[in-house]
Parts: structure tokens; C-alpha cells; sequence
């Protein structure tokens, strides 16, 4: 991207971009801006030739700081990567910890005062196949550059030579500002045939306040992960004798779950729908009609043999909700017909990819299928666009954009048939552009059976996902041989959009749970309110019974009357984010009143009890 174009992105939150004659709005971060079919503005790092060059040499003399250290190191690369560096190192059978960095660093830091220069030499091939003899990774490098007249070039600080193609600082002196942030194991070409190296990371600024600042975000990031808060709350566990991508909900998840369900199944029964309950498996056949047999098959799990016939567990509703439309007749005036559930579904998504409740084996769907008539179709999903929003202001979500998932090339993943894709996917653009919404277009991210509107959301740890989608589909109304009788009595097709407006239970909760850093609103809070008697001998009984009259209005209620201080006991309960921490003493006994503090703030606030209930019920009711 020019100059131009950076400076401007840096500036802006969104990024304005004008395709085919629309205007594209795209959430601009801080590393990359993914305009449209991959293409991929890097800035930062990638696009600041400095700090590309100043990362690239505290690459190597973090080299230089664990060859003094562990003599027997040998080196593979040690690229640049968006954030920072790493580089990747054979240390025999030593497998290093985090604990080990500090010495590194340390190392590094005398390396630095020491302020070698660092000086470029350019050799032929067969000199640095002499030069590199006992080191056989530097040895694969080599041979594998083009010829014999190649020239290669060495970089060299004081008592340490690397194989590089530079550019590099002047001086190590100018790697000050620099951390190493992790380890991990990284095999050899990653091939896990290969040996296992050691892979440690780091970041290098040219100056203290911008690599603060850096940190400062890390930690950000890491406090905010749901795997974290989801820990910490006590909300869900993993094991690995259950299995990868198989979180357990806890009573306090549980009841997050719960009060989701309640809130999505209000909403949309307001509007229309009706909801079902379907077995979580289903007969290969009903997949094989269905085309995820075809298309969908390596993202399930293996096939069940029983009796004479195979089963496998759903990955989508979809099939079993086409059979209950199929179960009765239909006229052009039944339509649209909404059917939704709460679907369990499982996946078989890549051990690697699988992230705590964002992206897990099994999951629950907050999903309907809506059978419409073609002339139905703009009004049905402006409606569903209308339902993720309403949804969103209530949750206060406002950091997430639109994507118009289309087809990719390769073919196979998609059901066959040019001219139905075509019609879907300049439908669903028409009815976004006539929504007026900003979306962008995205290329291989369609279903197998059409376009979507994809929902895009950033995790703590910066993954990009789908939330909530929509979902235009032609194909599933053929397959399963779908009609309504028309005004002429006539069989007529109908068309299906599916959507998913929390997506699924889970990646909602770990969303929210980001979002909120764990702060949850009081509505959805697995612990509204903590009540605190002062001294036991005199306020417990009086704390009692503010719990139960609180208890009776269905609010859920702690009492903590361990014998620890008043203060340790308030800490906690901001601790665990609960809403509001009551406070009872002599005062609010003698008055029959309460205390209380809302999380987050410092003010003690003093009403009665009817007051306060009054107060939760109406932030309850309104999503507050
Ligand atoms: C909306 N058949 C449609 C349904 O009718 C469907 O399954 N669509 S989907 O594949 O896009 O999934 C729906 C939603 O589930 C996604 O938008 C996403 O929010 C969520 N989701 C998908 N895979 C996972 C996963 N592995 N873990 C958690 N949530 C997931
Ligand atoms: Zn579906």
C-alpha cells in the first residue's frame, strides 16, 4: 500500500474502500486490514522498514545470547513475523521454559552494552558450505540456494556469524527496547516427522514507551481471554479425558446458558418462530441427501455402525428441519415458516484450531431455518438483520462488521451448479445493498449450499470468527423436494435461509465473556448479588432475610457469611464480578434498609429493600 494509504488507515478506525462501484467499510486493526479476496494491508511491522530491520537483528542477537549460553546450539531461521520475531533452535535434548528467558535476556542485555557492530560479508557458496560444515541446518539452507555463483551473505557482531539476507541495524546497540515473550516447540520444516526446535519469540521497538505500550496490550489480551475469566469465574472446565474441543459447563456456565436461551427463544417467538427439539444423530442417508456427505463429510465425526445401518452425529440442523416442513402441507399463505432450535451439533474441527469455548467439538446452535417464497426473501432476512441488531444493543456489542461469504474456487467444496450460485449470491448482495448495510465481500468463506451474511467478530487473542450468519440456500429445497401450493394451486419451491443469531451458545458465552471481561450484566450474571452481614452475631439474621425476600423475586442471591473481614469478603465479591455487593450493619438493620455497591464503582449507596428490588428488576427486564 502507498504511504498515502497507511497514514490515512492509522488514522481512521474503519477503513473506506470503493469496489465494483460500493463502498466497503472494513474495522481497521492495529497489524493487518483484509480488504477484500485476501488481500492483506500489513502496516506495522511488515510495512516499517525499521522495525522490520530492528526486529531482524534482535533475532540475532538472541542467537548470539543463547549460543553464549548453550554452546551446542544450532540455528534454523528466525524470520520477522507481524508481531516481532522468533527464531527456531536446535539445543540438543535442553527444552526450554519461560523460566529460561530471563538469563537470555540478561545475556542480551550485556551483548548490547558491549555495542559490537554489526558487520555484512558476502561469500561464495562453496565458502559458506565450508564456513557452516558442522552445522547441517545452515548446510540445508545453503544447498538449496540456486547456484554456484551465488553469492551468500553473513552478518557478523563480534563473536557471532548468521547466514542472512539482511538488512540489518548498524550496531547491536540499537536493539535496546526489546522482550522475549515465549517458547514452544516448532518441528524441524514442521514436519512432525522432524526433530522438535525450540521456538522463542520476541519484540524489539525503538523506544520504551512504544514496547511498553505493546506489553501493556499482551497483558490486555491475556486478562481478557475467555479461557481465563472462563477459569477464574468458575464457569467452565475442559479435561482432557473427556476430550479436545469438550468444555463442561459449570453451574455458574449453566446458568449463563440458561438465561441465554430464555432471553433468544422471548425474542424470537415474538417474531414468529416456533421452536423444536430434534435428536443430535441422524442416518448417513439423511446426509447423503442433504449433499454434507459430499461437501461437509471432513468436518464430521466417523461413521457408527448399527445394525444394518451407519449413523453419524449431525453437524448441522438443517437436514431434520427440512424434514419437518416435509411433514405436512404448505400454502403460499403459511409462509414464512420459522422453525428453530437449540441445536447440538458436532464437528470434527482440527485439534490445533480448537479454543476453549470459541471454537469447540461440540456445540449448541442457536439455530432456525426459514422456509420463504423467493418474492419473501429481502423481507425475511432484513428481518434477521434486524433481530442481530436489536440483539447486539442490548448486548452493547458495537466492534464487529459485516461479510458477505461467497464461493471460492475450488470447486469441489461447493455444491456444483454455476447458474444457482450466481442467483444467490447477486441476491444476497442486492438485499444488503438495499439494507444499506457495510459489508465487505469475501471469497471461499460461503457454506456448501450458498452465500452468507457472515457476522465477524475479534476474539482477546485476536481470532477472527463468525458470530452470528445468515444464510441464502436454494439447493437444500431441491434436495429434500420441498413445495407449498401456490395461489393456482400450483407446487411452488420455497427458499431456505438458516441463521444462527448468537451463532452458538458457546462462542456467544466466550464473546461476552471477552467483551465484559466477565463483568457480566445483571441479567446474566450466575451471581446477581452478594450479601454481606457485618458481624454474624448481630446482622446475620437480619441478612437472612433480605436474602430470601431478594430470593422470592427469583434473583440469585449469595450469602457470605464466612468469618472474614468485612473488607476481604467486598474484595472478593469484586473479584468474582458480581453486579452488586450488599452491605449489612448496624445502621441498615436499625433502619431496615441496605448498602450497596455496584461493581465497578466506589460509592456505597443506602435504600430500602423495596427500592432496591425495584431497581434489579427493572435493570433485569431491560438488559442493562
Ligand atoms: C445457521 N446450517 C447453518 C445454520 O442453520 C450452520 O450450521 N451454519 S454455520 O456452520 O455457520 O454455524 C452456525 C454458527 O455456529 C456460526 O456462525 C458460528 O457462530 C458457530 N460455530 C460454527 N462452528 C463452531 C465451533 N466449532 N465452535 C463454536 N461455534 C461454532
Ligand atoms: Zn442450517
Amino acid at each position: 500500500p502507498s504511504e498515502e494509504i497507511c497514514t490515512l488507515a492509522n488514522k481512521l478506525e474503519w477503513k473506506y474502500e470503493m469496489i465494483n462501484g460500493h463502498l466497503y467499510k472494513r474495522l481497521y486493526n492495529k497489524f493487518s486490514c483484509l480488504l477484500k479476496g485476501g488481500v492483506t494491508i500489513m502496516v506495522n511491522f511488515k510495512e516499517d522498514e525499521r522495525l522490520n530491520k530492528l526486529n531482524h537483528s534482535c533475532a540475532h542477537l538472541m542467537a548470539q545470547a543463547v549460543k553464549h549460553l548453550y554452546s551446542n546450539a544450532k540455528f534454523w531461521v528466525g524470520p520477522v513475523v507481524e508481531s516481532g520475531f522468533y527464531y527456531d533452535i536446535d539445543l540438543g535434548d535442553k527444552t526450554l521454559t519461560e523460566e529460561d528467558l530471563p538469563a537470555i535476556e540478561k545475556e542480551m542485555k550485556k551483548i548490547i552494552k558491549d555495542g559490537k557492530r554489526i558487520v555484512r560479508h558476502e561469500i561464495s557458496k562453496e565458502e559458506a558450505l565450508e564456513m557452516f560444515k558442522d552445522d547441517p541446518y545452515k548446510i540445508d539452507l545453503i544447498s538449496r540456494m540456486d547456484d554456484e555463483s551465488t553469492t551468500i551473505s553473513c552478518y557478523t557482531q563480534g563473536d557471532f556469524t548468521d547466514l542472512c539476507r539482511g538488512p540489518h541495524m548498524e550496531t547491536v546497540k540499537s536493539c535496546k527496547y526489546f522482550k522475549l515473550l515465549k517458547v514452544s516447540g516448532a518441528y524441524w520444516k514442521n514436519d512432525k516427522n522432524n526433530k522438535m526446535l525450540q521456538r522463542i519469540y520476541g519484540v524489539c521497538f525503538t523506544n520504551e514507551e512504544d514496547l511498553n505500550n505493546y506489553l501493556q496490550e499482551l497483558e490486555d489480551a491475556k486478562n481478557r481471554d475467555h479461557r481465563k475469566i472462563g477459569k477464574d469465574l468458575k464457569i467452565f472446565m475442559t479435561n482432557d479425558l473427556v476430550g479436545k474441543g469438550l468444555p463442561m459447563y459449570l453451574p455458574n456456565g449453566y446458568i449463563i446458558f440458561e438465561e441465554l436461551e430464555k432471553y433468544i427463544k422471548g425474542k424470537e417467538r415474538k417474531i414468529g418462530y416456533k421452536h423444536v427439539l430434534t435428536p443430535p444423530l441422524g442416518n448417513v442417508e439423511l446426509y447423503k441427501t442433504s449433499g454434507h456427505w459430499d461437501h461437509y463429510k471432513d468436518d464430521m465425526f466417523p461413521v457408527m455402525h448399527m445394525d444394518d445401518e451407519e449413523y453419524v452425529l449431525r453437524p448441522m440442523n438443517c437436514p431434520h428441519h427440512m424434514l419437518i416442513y416435509k411433514n405436512e402441507i404448505h400454502s403460499y399463505r403459511d409462509l414464512p415458516i420459522r422453525i428453530g432450535e437449540l441445536g447440538h451439533d458436532f464437528r470434527y474441527e482440527a485439534s490445533g484450531a480448537v479454543c476453549g469455548l470459541e471454537r469447540v467439538r461440540a456445540m449448541c446452535q442457536n439455530d432456525a431455518h426459514l422456509f420463504v417464497r423467493l418474492d419473501q426473501v429481502g423481507e425475511e432476512f432484513a428481518k434477521v438483520v434486524n433481530l442481530i441488531l436489536d440483539v447486539y444493543k442490548d448486548f452493547h456489542f458495537d466492534n464487529y462488521t459485516f461479510r458477505l461469504s461467497l464461493r471460492g474456487k475450488e470447486k469441489e467444496k461447493y455444491f456444483d451448479d454455476d447458474e444457482m450460485w450466481d442467483k444467490a449470491e447477486n441476491m444476497l448482495r442486492k438485499v444488503l445493498t438495499d439494507l444499506k448495510l457495510d459489508f465487505y465481500e469475501a471469497e471461499d468463506e460461503a457454506a456448501f449450499y450458498g452465500p452468507k451474511l457472515d457476522v465477524q467478530i475479534k476474539s482477546a487473542i485476536g481470532h477472527d470468527v463468525t458470530l452470528s450468519t445468515c444464510q441464502l440456500d436454494f439447493l437444500l429445497p431441491e434436495r429434500f423436494d420441498l413445495s407449498y401450493i401456490d395461489e393456482h394451486g400450483e407446487k411452488q419451491r420455497p427458499v431456505v435461509l438458516h441463521r444462527a443469531i448468537l451463532g452458538t451458545f458457546d462462542r456467544f458465552t466466550a464473546f461476552i465473556l471477552e467483551e465484559t471481561k466477565g463483568a457480566l450484566p445483571l441479567w446474566l450474571s450466575p451471581t446477581q448479588i452478594c450479601v454481606i452481614p457485618v458481624n454474624n452475631s448481630y446482622h446475620l439474621e437480619y441478612a437472612k432475610e433480605v436474602e430470601n425476600l431478594l430470593k422470592n423475586k427469583g434473583i440469585r442471591v449469595n450469602l457470605d457469611d464466612r468469618e472474614e473481614k468485612v473488607g476481604y469478603r467486598m474484595r472478593e465479591s469484586v473479584i468474582n464480578k458480581i453486579p452488586y455487593t450488599v452491605i449489612i450493619g448496624n445502621k441498615e438493620q436499625e433502619s431496615n434498609t441496605i448498602s450497596y455497591r455496584k461493581h465497578g464503582s466506589n460509592e456505597t449507596i443506602n435504600v430500602t429493600i423495596e427500592e432496591f428490588i425495584s431497581k434489579l428488576t427493572n435493570e433485569i427486564k431491560n438488559y442493562k
